[in-house]
């Protein structure tokens, strides 16, 4: 079965940051997984370039939107490529074939009766793009604030709405009928009870600029930036073309979104959709948040970390490993460089990469650089091989359900269990004593080793695909299948490389 796995569409106000590479990275691994799984995949991240927030960071760098978004979009685009991003298409929504999907599906709504002409009149907020009702709100030396702290302002313009209200009652069994659709189930408790709380109409067009996606026959209006950017995810499936080839892979599989944008995934979009008459996503997924050495990042505090410095510093794929490693998918985490530099040496380099560098070396002094053959398991390898036995499906489950942390956990787990083995087996001390066993310790690392590499590639593709070449295993054979077959003995391996560059620290 195709599967459609997406980022969030990310604002071209301001630069990325490590918040935007980590929904970016989260997504690429599953993409990844799939692949090797020997799925069909359609992976997509871009950016998202209308709207009033746009248009006002367009002005202050006085620069026209479209010069504006062209150039910081690029930037998301450069980060994409690299952190090895491996996303099948970059949707912008300035593009042609995106205001053609906003349109459309404006007209179906309208058909439907889904949409009306009113009067709006409330609370805005510009940096979220959201309006809220006067009872969410603060007031702090006189001004009001929404509960994310950005600043309202008193809006009243004449507005289309969308019939939010009457899909109330189908968004609760919708939900009800599909339990996995919102993760994790703490969110999915929060938008139902917002839900239940009660829906009003949505205010989906606005007047009083003009950076948007006209309304169709009233381009006095321009279409409420949420509606335009939630729909880039159909609008890089072809749509309005449903006989489009890649509209086999609509709905979408899993949605990545932060949980600051989680209503607007799971409450506005499957109802716009579904009074389309088109089929709502399966599934939003929405982690948590990052802050920076204890605090909030943020454009004041001016402590947005970005992502290609710490590229450069430390690697791609120990950062690709870190983010995924230190904080259960879904909750909260603190961005420390201490920790980063403690997972890496200790993790990567003393864990993974010794475990590699001791066992590649010994095949290289002892047995001339070529693999010896398959052996019989003695009760001395059990332990090893019952979590490399079970490790592609331990790893499919917990990845499957976008628990990213339980993955890692289970196969660092079984590399400390192969570092035991080997310090146990001491395969260097029975060179003398017992060639034959030796040959056979070495092979069963080399097993486990392989293991650990195929499926840590959609973690670290850069770094694993070195290994795997160290390992002998040749490059059009590296899915999880290809562990089904074993690797013929005399296969020459090369002399091994060390795979991760430990970190100095002050002591
Ligand atoms: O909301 N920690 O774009 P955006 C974790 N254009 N993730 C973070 C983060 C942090 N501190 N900061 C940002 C928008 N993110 C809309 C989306 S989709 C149809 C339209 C990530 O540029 C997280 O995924 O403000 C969050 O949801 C997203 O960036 C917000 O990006």
């Amino acid at each position: 079965m195709p599967t459609y796995i997406t980022t969030p569409i990310y604002y071209v106000n301001d630069r990325p940051h490590i918040g935007h590479a980590y929904t970016s990275l989260a997504a690429d691994v599953l993409a990844r997984w799939r692949r090797l799984e020997g799925g069909e995949v359609f992976f997509l991240t871009g950016t998202d370039e209308h709207g009033q927030k746009v248009e006002k960071a367009a002005r202050d760098a006085g620069m026209d939107p479209k010069e504006f978004t062209d150039r910081v979009s690029e930037h998301f685009r450069v980060l994409a490529e690299r952190m090895e991003l491996s996303n099948d298409d970059f949707i912008r929504t300035t593009e042609e074939r995106h205001k053609r999907a906003c349109q459309a599906l404006w007209e179906e709504l309208a058909r439907r009766g889904e949409i009306y002409l009113g009067h709006y009149e409330g609370w805005y907020a510009v940096r979220d793009e959201a309006f809220y009702g006067p009872d969410e709100l603060t007031e702090r030396d006189g001004a009001k604030y929404a509960p994310t702290g950005a600043p309202v302002e008193w809006v009243r313009e004449p507005s289309y709405f969308f019939r939010l209200s009457k899909w109330q009652g189908w968004l609760l069994r919708f939900y009800e009928d599909n339990p996995d659709f919102i993760a994790p189930q703490s969110r999915r408790n929060e938008v139902m009870s917002f839900v239940r709380a009660g829906l009003q109409d949505l205010s989906i067009s606005r007047t009083s600029f003009a950076w948007g996606v006209p309304v169709p026959g009233d381009p006095a209006h321009v279409m409420y930036v949420w509606l335009d950017a939630l729909t880039n995810y159909i609008t890089a499936a072809g749509y309005p073309d449903e006989a489009a080839e890649r509209w086999r892979f609509w709905p979408a599989d899993v949605h990545f979104v932060g949980k600051d944008i989680v209503r607007f995934h799971a409450i506005y979009w499957p109802a716009f959709l579904q009074a389309a008459g088109i089929a709502p996503p399966r599934r939003v997924f929405a982690h948590g948040w990052w802050t920076i050495e204890g605090q909030k990042m943020s454009k004041s505090l001016g402590n947005a970390i970005d992502p290609l410095a710490l590229i450069e510093e430390f690697g791609l794929d120990p950062l690709r490993y870190f983010l995924l490693r230190e904080v259960p998918f879904g909750n909260d985490g603190d961005f420390a460089r201490k920790s980063l530099v403690n997972r890496l040496n200790g993790e990567l380099a003393d864990g993974l990469g010794n475990l590699a560098q001791r066992t590649l070396s010994l095949i290289q002094r002892n047995c001339g650089g070529e693999l010896p053959g398959e052996a019989g398991r003695s009760e001395a390898d059990a332990g090893l091989f019952d979590s490399i036995d079970a490790l592609v499906a331990s790893v499919g489950k917990a990845l499957n359900a976008q628990l990213f942390h339980t993955a890692l956990e289970t196969v660092f787990h079984s590399v400390r269990e192969a570092n035991g083995y080997i310090t146990q087996q001491q395969p260097w001390a029975l060179k003398r004593t017992d060639p034959a066993r030796m040959a056979a310790v070495l092979r069963h690392l080399h097993t486990a080793l392989r293991a650990y590499a195929t499926v840590l590639q959609p973690f670290m593709p850069g770094t694993m695909g070195r290994m795997l070449d160290q390992l002998g295993v040749p490059s059009e054979g590296r899915g999880l299948a290809s562990l089904e077959t074993s690797l013929p003995a005399g296969t020459a391996l090369p002399p091994p490389v060390p795979l991760f560059r430990k970190i100095e620290t002050a002591a």
